[in-house]
């Protein structure tokens, strides 16, 4: 083990301890203590009320279960609400571990940005330099990647055209990740390189391309020695092929395309047409540690969590942003957070942190392919970090306009 990796280890193990004993630096008051010549910011109580009423809300669009877990300066709350398991009955627990999607695009973009950072690849050369042939244009860089930047078809659009026969067909695939490129690459790219945002997953495929060709390990093995060890998070795993969900866990039903029809139970599958684009599994404890730890330094250099925090706009309500396998969404009352959110058949993630780590959500819904219930679930995001809202609508975003943070099913990415 190499000095650095003892001391991200040490670093590691002092967090979890800290956050295990609910000790995170406590004010008292909802103030956090400013950074040396930095304006002192007053933080909002979470809303615990609000943030059940947005689960319900997610229940009432059809989610047999939702969850969500926050902590900050006073600890930790968490809400459960119905079934984890629509079969037995078994109430939603939030212990439980589930399929987190996307938000492994910030794992896979860890494990990259720590390769940069041991001088093993830099973010503006071609892919093609480490990956020589695998795409058509040279002047895609691993930084379009990461940024979703690439031009690079998404080709799960033409796999989920049909959503349950899209998934039955992929349930027990095993596709290996020049497969899944080559599927991208029938179809034309969707932008030249770096001129627009256009979420792909083929970008995070060929994350996990790198990730492989530069360490000679298997992704799996690169989550585990870089981040799952090192912080400790003992209810994370990365199993592909294996389509089991291990220990306590939350089924997933997946919504059909037809209004009305039955929940397919979606829980066992490989996940191996997403990979290190979203096949990581994870629980709420394990999604506030990894964005805290991330957010406070623990995973990355200075310089290089300055990168990926560095964003773009992924719309034109200036409120969503994205940075290197990183969302930034400025919620109502002016706070940023950064994460990611995820879907995969059968569960909706979201998994945020405020840039200073002080504080964190992590909130899931047991369905999928139901833009409503994503929507919802989303509400949690606004509760817990803004609090309550006052009785009269007298904010600033009300008098000048300003849009609160925008539905979600109104992005074509969040199915
Ligand atoms: C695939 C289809 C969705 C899901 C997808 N998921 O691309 C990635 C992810 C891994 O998590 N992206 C999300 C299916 C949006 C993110 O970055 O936040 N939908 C479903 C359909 C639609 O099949 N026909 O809803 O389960």
């Amino acid at each position: 083990m190499t000095l650095y990796n003892r001391r991200r280890l040490a670093v590691g193990v002092t967090l979890i301890a800290a956050l295990a004993a609910g000790v995170l630096p406590a004010t008292g008051a909802h103030a956090a203590p400013a950074a040396p010549g930095a304006a002192r910011e007053t933080t909002p109580a979470p809303d615990m009320e609000g943030v059940s009423a947005a689960l319900k809300a997610a229940m009432a669009q059809g989610a047999p279960g939702a969850m969500a877990r926050f902590i900050g300066p006073d600890g930790i709350e968490t809400r459960t609400l119905g079934v984890r398991d629509r079969e037995s009955g078994a109430a939603m627990d939030i212990r439980a571990r589930f399929r987190i999607g996307s938000v492994s695009k910030t794992f896979s973009s860890v494990v990259l940005l720590q390769l940069v950072q041991e001088g093993k690849l830099e973010l503006d050369a071609p892919v093609n330099r480490y990956l020589p042939g695998l795409l058509p244009d040279d002047r895609i860089t691993v930084r379009h990647l990461l940024t979703h930047r690439s031009g690079l078809w998404d080709y799960t659009n033409a796999m989920f055209e049909h959503t349950v026969p899209g998934f039955e067909a992929v349930r027990n695939r095993v596709f290996s990740h020049q497969e899944l490129v080559d599927l991208s690459l029938k179809e034309p790219r969707t932008t030249e390189p770096g001129v627009s945002y256009q979420y792909s997953n083929t970008n995070f495929v060929v994350v996990g391309m790198l990730i492989e060709k530069l360490t000679g390990k298997p992704v799996a093995t690169e989550y585990q020695r870089r981040i799952i060890e090192p912080l400790g998070l003992r209810n994370t795993s990365y199993v592909h092929p294996d389509v089991q969900i291990t220990g306590l866990h939350v089924r997933g039903y997946l919504h059909p395309d037809e209004a009305g029809g039955p929940l397919v139970d979606s829980t066992e599958q490989t996940v191996s047409w997403a990979q290190s684009a979203g096949a990581v599994i994870s629980n709420p404890t394990d999604l506030n540690l990894f964005v805290i730890a991330l957010m406070r330094g623990k995973l990355l250099s200075p310089e290089m969590l300055e990168a990926m925090t560095t964003v773009t706009p992924t719309d034109t309500t200036n409120t969503r942003f994205y940075g290197l396998g990183l969302r930034r969404y400025n919620l109502s009352c002016g706070t940023q957070v950064y994460g990611h959110t995820g879907t995969v058949q059968g569960y909706y993630t979201y998994a945020f942190a405020t840039r200073d780590g002080r504080r964190s959500l992590s909130a899931m819904a047991n369905t999928s392919n139901k833009g409503s219930a994503n929507t919802a679930l989303g509400g949690t995001l606004e509760a817990a970090f803004c609090g309550k809202k006052p009785a009269a609508v007298t904010s600033s975003s009300a008098r000048t306009g300003t849009p609160v943070l925008p539905a979600e099913s109104d992005l074509a990415e969040n199915r």
